[in-house]
Order: structure tokens, then sequence, then C-alpha cells
């Protein structure tokens, strides 16, 4: 069955809608599975699957909001060129007061995205690969080079990385000297969630937050279908602590790496749900 095109319930006007939520099907740099691409047409799908009330925020979801602009116009740029084009977007929906929420594409859709942000804000990124890579394949704007990317535009202080499990030896070791805040899933487990989300926002010292949710960081149990699957990932319910804490200081979020053809659907509809209890804890601190 076919549902409706656009995010289950994102039926404001742009001209009204504080979300703009957008699609970026680009998927050129993904290293080992393709179809990064084709993700934002299966989490719309999957986003109808829900509920309009939300169990966590006791909200209901059309009373958000949301405006589904569509999908932009990638597939056929370079990584450079789509760096450039998802700032350009970004940094009109922020003149215009507009909250951007982004669906992938693989990961390298979001330094451009963070770059039309001031560099005083932060950013926490959920994912099992370190991505602090300054090239990989001869791109400096590889999925393997996100955090790389990011701290281009941030002081390296500014991003914190929970749920790593995977990294060069090379990468890893730069990261520690440059004092990149990281933690493992091994570490969180250890620690506890709560204990790990405060030692991040004593880190982060109250700052404003961009998040980026790469799929990967959930264990391949429950999101197998993505294009580099790392076993021994955070589970759903840690994933939503996180957001849930981070709520109040969030000002964007994405959500990458959903790979459909190595899906059997729960993938796309825990991407949809992380997107929507995203959303809707955002919302809780401002209605
Ligand atoms: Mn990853």
């Amino acid at each position: 069955m076919q549902f409706p095109n656009y995010f289950a319930d994102a039926e404001t006007s742009f001209q009204t809608a504080s979300f703009i939520l957008f699609g970026i099907p680009y998927e050129k740099t993904s290293s080992f599975r393709h179809g990064a691409d084709k993700a934002p047409e299966e989490i719309r799908q999957a986003s109808w699957n829900f509920e309009r009330f939300d169990l966590h925020t006791k909200i209901n979801y059309e009373d958000i909001p949301v405006h589904d602009y569509g999908d932009l116009d990638v597939q056929k740029l370079t990584s450079k060129e789509l760096f450039n084009t998802g700032k350009n977007f970004t940094a009109t929906l922020l003149q215009k007061q507009k909250t951007p929420i982004a669906i992938g594409g693989d990961h390298s859709i979001t330094p451009g995205i963070v770059s039309a942000f001031p560099s005083d804000i932060a950013v926490l990124s959920l994912d099992a690969h370190m991505d602090f890579r300054q090239e990989y394949k001869n791109d400096v704007y590889n999925h393997a080079c996100v955090l790389r990317r990011i701290a281009d535009h941030l002081p390296i202080k500014n991003i914190a990385v929970l749920g790593l499990r995977s990294a060069e030896k090379e990468e890893y070791e730069q990261a520690q000297d440059l004092g990149l805040f990281f933690r493992e899933a091994y570490t969180i487990d250890d620690a506890g969630i709560q204990k790990t989300i405060q030692q991040t926002k004593t880190h982060l010292k109250g700052k404003k937050i961009y998040l980026t949710i790469d799929i990967d960081v959930v264990d391949p149990a429950y999101a197998p279908g993505t294009s580099t699957p790392e076993p021994c990932g955070l589970t759903p319910a840690q994933v939503i602590e996180i957001i849930k804490a981070f709520s109040p200081q969030l000002i964007g979020f994405d959500l990458v790496e959903v790979c459909p053809p190595y899906d059997h659907g729960q993938t796309a509809v825990l991407g949809a749900k992380l997107i929507k209890t995203c959303l809707g804890y955002i919302w809780k601190q401002q209605a």
C-alpha cells in the first residue's frame, strides 16, 4: 500500500511551519553497502505506521507545525557541491527562523548543514563510527570524514560522539590527541546511559546543539538496514533517552544512513520513530 508521499502529519505550509523537514537522497560516498539514497522515501512511508498521539510526550503530532519540503535535487552532485547545497539550503531556513530536519542519504549530508549554523553551537553525533579521517578515497567530503569537516567549522571541544565502536587506529589516536569527546558503546553500557548523558552535558556546557543520528549507532539487531552495520550497539530506548535529555538544547537534527535495500522495513520504521520522537520532545519544550 502506498501512503501519501510526505512525512506523516507534516501538513503545515512552509510559511507558517516552525520545522522544515527535507530529504537529501545522496549516496555516493558509502563504502560498503549502497542504497541510502532510497531512505527519505522509505522513511516517509514508514512514518504513516504510527498513531498521531505520542505516548512519550503526550503530544498530538498534528499540533506540531511541520512542513515536508520534499527532497533536495542532489543525486548528480559531487560531494563538494552537496556540501554547498546543504549549507545554502539550511542558511535559507535559518534566516526564516525555521528549524531544519534532514533525512539522508549517507552521512556526508551533515557537514554542509552544520556549516550554515554559527560556529559557537555544539554537535552531538550518535554514530558507531568515528568518521574523523582527514580524507577517504581521495575525498575530504566522504562519509568517513564527517566529524573532521564539522571540526573545520566548530571548535573540537564543541563536538561529542556517543555509541562509538569502530575507528581506524590513526584517526582514533588523532581524535584523542585533539581532545574529541567520545564515549564508546561498551563504556556506555558500563557507566549507564544516564551517567553518560550527564558527562556529555557537562562537556557541552549548555550550548545549542545540532544532533546527527546515524542509524548505525543502534545495534544491527534493531537496525540491520544500514550501509556499514557494526554489532554491539545502543538500544533504541537508549537513543530515545539521549534525545529526551538533550531536547531543550536542540536547534536542528538529521537522521542518516538508513539503507532500504538491506532492510526488512524495521530500520525505516525506527528511523521514522526517532524523527517523530525528536520532534515531539523539541516541540514539548517550545509549546
Ligand atoms: Mn556510522
